[in-house]
C-alpha cells in the first residue's frame, strides 16, 4: 500500500472529533470531562497532593488519549459495501457480527476496525456499524424505506472516484489523502433537513425509531462518539456534577480489580430541530432525537469459556432483576454480588483460561538467554509454557478487549430512544444472519476471538524464538 493506512485512520479520526465536536458541544464538554476524569485518577493512583497537576497525556499509553469509538446505520448493501471500502484505505475491516434483533432492533451489524496489535497501538479508532434488515421490516414500511434510501446518495463523487483510483493504482499522492479525508467526512455530517415528510418519517419512527433515523436523512451521520477514559465511575459523577444529561447507570460489568470487556455509559441523545420535506415544495418543522456522546473503560479481552461465563452470570443478573424489578443501584448491587462467581485476579483468568494474554520475557528471562550456557532445550522432556512462568524467565499482560457488547448498547438505545412498536415482538423471533450479512457487505467478517488467539500465539511465538525452543508446551 502506498499510503500509511494507520495514518489516514489517525487524521480521520481527529478530524471525526473535530466535526462532531461542532456539531454536538455536549461531546467537547464530555471530552473535557474525561480529561479531568483521567488526570484525578492518575493523580489518585499515584498518591499525589491535589495541588500538583498531573497531564495524562504524559502518563497514559498514547493510544488512551486518542482513542474513540463510533457508530453509524446505514440502509443498503451499495452503502455497506462502500463504508467498508472506504474503511479499508483506513486499514479498518470488518470484525465480528452482532445480531441486534435479541434486543428488538431490525438491524444487524459489525465494528470496523484494525486488526493487529501493531495497528490498534498507532490508533484503534473503531466503528460500529450497523445495517437494516428490510426482511423484518412490516411490507409498507419496507415500501417507504426503499423509496427513501433509493434516491440518496451518502458518498460523494470525489470519494468513489478516489476510491477507485486507491483500489486500482494501490497508491494514492499525499493531496488525494487530504482530499480523501475530507470527502470521507461528509458521509458521516449531520443534515437538519430531512430527505422524508413529516408523515413518512411518523410512521417509520413508529414501526421503529431507529428505522427513522437510518432513512430520512440524506447521510449517514455519526450518531455518537466514544472517548476511553480509565475511571468510568469517576466520569459518571463528574457528568452529573457537571449537570450533564447522563443515563442513570454504567452498562457492562461491574468495576473489578480486573477489569473485563467494556462499560460504557452515555449523556441522553438530544433533541434536534429537523425540517420535513413538505409535498408542496416548503419545509415543515419538527424534531429528531439520536445523537449523543459515550464514554467507555476497556478491560481485558475473554476467551470464548470467559465470554460463557460472562454471559451466563449476566442472564442470571437480569432474570432477577427483572423478577425483584430492581433498577439503578439495585441492579448494580445485584451485579457486583453475581459477578463475585468471576474470578478477579491475574493468575486466575490466566490459569482458568478465562483471558486472552501477551506472553514476554520477563527480565530475568533476557537475562537467562545472555548468560545461559545450558540451553532449555537440552532438556529431556519439552518445555511447558507452566514451567517458564513458574521460573520466572516468562511473564503476561492482559490483551485489551477491542470489540463491543451488543447488549449493553442495547442498553443505550432503549435509554435514548423511548417506547417500541409492536413489531417489536416479530423482530425478537428473528434469527441471526450472518450470511445475509456478509452478502450485504460483499465480504466476510473476522471472528474476534480468532484474532485475539492469534496475537496470544504470535507473542509467545517470539518468546519461543528467544529462548532456541522448538516448541512450548501449552
Ligand atoms: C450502535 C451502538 C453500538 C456501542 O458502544 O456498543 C455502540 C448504534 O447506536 O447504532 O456503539
Ligand atoms: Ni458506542
Amino acid at each position: 500500500m502506498a499510503w500509511d493506512q494507520d495514518v489516514m485512520r489517525s487524521r480521520f479520526c481527529h478530524a471525526l472529533s473535530e466535526m462532531y465536536k461542532s456539531e454536538v458541544s455536549l461531546y467537547g464538554d464530555l471530552i473535557d470531562i474525561v480529561w479531568e476524569a483521567d488526570a484525578k485518577a492518575v493523580q489518585h493512583s499515584q498518591n499525589m497532593s491535589d495541588s500538583q497537576i498531573i497531564n495524562p497525556d504524559d502518563v497514559l499509553p498514547s493510544r488512551h488519549r486518542v482513542e474513540r469509538h463510533g457508530a453509524i446505520r446505514v440502509g443498503t448493501a451499495h452503502e455497506l459495501a462502500t463504508i467498508r471500502r472506504m474503511f479499508a484505505v483506513m486499514g479498518m475491516y470488518p470484525v465480528g457480527y452482532y445480531d441486534l434483533s435479541l434486543a428488538g432492533f431490525p438491524m444487524h451489524a459489525t465494528a470496523f476496525r484494525p486488526k493487529t496489535q501493531e495497528s490498534l497501538d498507532k490508533n484503534p479508532f473503531r466503528v460500529f456499524t450497523t445495517v437494516l434488515r428490510m426482511e423484518l421490516l412490516t411490507e409498507k414500511t419496507r415500501e417507504l424505506a426503499k423509496q427513501a434510501l433509493k434516491q440518496r446518495n451518502i458518498f460523494t463523487p470525489r470519494l468513489l472516484a478516489l476510491l477507485d483510483t486507491a483500489e486500482r493504482e494501490r497508491s494514492l499522492t499525499p493531496e488525494q489523502c487530504t482530499e480523501f479525508i475530507s470527502n470521507s467526512l461528509e458521509t458521516f455530517r449531520w443534515h437538519s433537513k430531512a430527505t422524508v415528510t413529516l408523515d413518512e418519517y411518523e410512521q417509520l419512527k413508529a414501526e421503529h425509531p431507529l428505522i427513522a433515523d437510518i432513512v430520512s436523512f440524506p447521510s449517514s451521520h455519526i450518531n455518537h462518539l466514544t472517548p476511553r477514559t480509565i475511571d468510568i465511575d469517576l466520569v459518571q459523577k463528574l457528568m452529573l456534577d457537571h449537570g450533564m444529561p447522563a443515563k442513570e447507570r454504567i452498562e457492562g460489568p461491574p468495576r473489578r480489580t480486573c477489569p473485563i470487556l467494556l462499560r460504557q455509559t452515555s449523556f441522553k441523545a438530544l433533541e434536534e430541530i429537523v425540517h420535513f420535506r413538505d409535498p408542496s415544495g416548503s419545509h415543515v418543522k419538527g424534531s429528531h432525537t439520536a445523537r449523543f456522546g459515550e464514554v467507555e473503560q476497556r478491560g481485558y479481552a475473554l476467551t470464548r469459556q470467559g465470554r460463557q461465563l460472562y454471559d451466563q452470570i449476566l442472564d442470571q443478573v437480569n432474570k432477577k432483576a427483572a423478577d425483584g424489578g430492581l433498577r439503578g443501584q439495585d441492579y448494580d448491587k445485584l451485579l457486583e454480588d453475581q459477578f463475585r462467581e468471576f474470578p478477579d485476579n491475574l493468575s486466575k483468568l490466566h490459569d482458568l483460561s478465562l483471558a486472552y494474554f501477551s506472553y514476554q520475557l520477563t527480565p530475568l528471562g533476557e537475562q537467562f538467554i545472555k548468560e545461559n550456557t545450558v540451553s532449555l532445550k537440552d532438556h529431556q522432556a519439552p518445555v511447558s509454557l507452566q514451567d517458564l512462568l513458574a521460573k520466572g524467565i516468562i511473564g503476561y499482560e492482559p490483551l485489551t478487549y477491542e470489540d463491543f457488547l451488543p447488549l449493553s448498547a442495547g442498553g443505550i438505545f432503549y435509554s435514548n430512544l423511548g417506547s417500541v412498536s409492536q413489531s417489536k415482538q416479530l423482530i425478537m423471533s428473528a434469527d441471526p444472519d450472518l450470511d445475509g450479512f456478509q452478502r450485504l457487505l460483499g465480504a466476510c467478517v473476522a471472528d474476534e476471538f480468532h484474532l485475539y488467539s492469534e496475537m496470544q500465539q504470535k507473542s509467545l511465538d517470539i518468546c519461543r524464538q528467544k529462548l532456541q525452543l522448538d516448541k512450548i508446551a501449552f
